[in-house]
């Protein structure tokens, strides 16, 4: 049994199998993680689900940002952004169904796998996560979204997910403003300050970034 772990599929269902067929990967026996992002940009979104979906037991996945983008144009949740290479995921007869088994995927993954050195644990997420947090906060915290995207409400947090703002996490943190930040730290983030310590003063990464380095 081995398991990979592959980046942003983006839609590429073609190099995917190909890369599959390279390492001879048997879903019989092998297992599959992919980091999100399975779907658009690249040209076959919907072949790419269908076949991910088929895999069962022998996939394991988080959720990207484009994955919740997805989403939220197929539920009507929102209608914006990019959706140019969707159109034919978003159109087919089993779309319902594909965007059910997305919404059912975690935001973060945590398994203790067995390696050449012994049992290793291995943290799987989209983006990353906030400095300081614990493995137990890190974990509560996807499971907030997690929660709520598998509960009666969820497409109103997928309308309500979209912006940049609240940009620094704060334990005190409420409703939607938690939910957003939450969801922008693990499938959006890019840059971070090093510290624990909040700074409420930074109102975005890259000026933070710029700023200290
Ligand atoms: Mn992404």
């Amino acid at each position: 049994m081995a398991v990979y772990a592959v980046g942003d599929i983006q839609g590429c269902y073609e190099p995917l199998i190909k890369l599959l067929d390279k390492i001879n990967f048997d879903p019989a026996k092998d297992r599959l993680w992919s980091v999100g992002d399975l779907i658009n940009r690249g040209p076959d979104s919907l072949k790419t689900l269908r076949f991910l979906k088929q895999l069962g037991p022998a996939f394991t996945a988080v959720l990207g940002n484009h994955d919740l983008h997805f989403m939220a144009l197929a539920t009507g949740a929102f209608d914006g952004g990019k959706k140019k290479t969707l159109k034919k995921l978003l159109a087919a007869p089993d779309c319902e169904e594909l965007c059910e088994w997305v919404r059912k995927l975690p935001i973060l993954h945590y398994e203790k796998l067995e390696t050449d050195n012994g049992k290793k644990a291995f943290l799987m997420v989209h983006a990353g996560i906030a400095p300081g947090w614990s493995l137990k906060q890190a974990l509560g915290y996807a499971n907030e979204i997690e929660n709520v995207l598998r509960g009666d409400t969820y497409t109103k947090f997928l309308n309500k997910m979209y912006g940049d703002f609240p940009d620094i996490w704060h334990k005190e943190l409420t409703g939607m403003e938690r939910l957003r930040v939450l969801t922008n730290y693990f499938t959006r983030i890019r840059f971070c300050n090093k510290e624990t310590q909040l700074n409420l003063a930074i109102k975005n990464w890259y000026n933070y970034s710029t700023k200290r380095v």
